[in-house]
């Protein structure tokens, strides 16, 4: 979909030792497609729950879901999509004027987020109707 996507990070395992399990390396420049200034997780989430409700005017963000399972439906100018993140060697990159929902936090979810500025309340809306306005006066010409 228009201005996200997963990708799959490296997945580094053994092979002569069937359980010691994997290692999932993140290094700048390399498997991030912007420079990470600040990182923060959500956890503890109530299985009924719904955060996020908001787009933001600049900042990329790429969302692992490093424990459990969480589905996040994002929601542009172009049309919609949800994601179930349940692997923790997976990412998924959301750029600016997505709006974005959170929902299904299960088995203990823990959903990492690499951000690419540091925060700034201003850079979110958080009005849907304003959303839609925004979006249309950016992108309207190009439909
Ligand atoms: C996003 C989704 C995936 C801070 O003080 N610093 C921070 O870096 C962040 C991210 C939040 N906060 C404060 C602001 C609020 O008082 O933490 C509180 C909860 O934030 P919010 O309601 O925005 O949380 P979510 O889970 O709805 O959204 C968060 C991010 O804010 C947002 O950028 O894309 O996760």
């Amino acid at each position: 979909m228009y201005n996200s996507g997963l990708f799959k990070f490296r997945k580094i395992g053994s092979q002569s030792k069937e359980h010691l399990g994997y290692l999932t390396p993140i290094e700048a420049h390399q498997e991030i497609p912007f420079e990470v200034k600040r990182l923060y997780y959500i956890y503890g989430v109530g299985e009924e729950e719904i955060r996020g409700k908001h787009s933001h005017k600049k900042l990329h963000q790429v969302l692992i879901c490093v424990n459990g399972s969480v589905d996040i439906k994002l929601e542009n100018f172009f049309g919609d999509e949800t994601y179930t993140l349940n692997d923790p060697s997976v990412g998924l990159y959301v750029g600016p004027d997505n709006w974005r929902e959170m929902s299904n936090f299960k088995d203990n979810a823990v959903l990492l987020v690499l951000a690419s500025e540091e925060y700034d309340p201003d850079d979110y809306i958080r009005d849907y109707d304003e959303f839609i306005q925004h979006n249309q006066k950016k992108y309207g010409g190009l439909k």
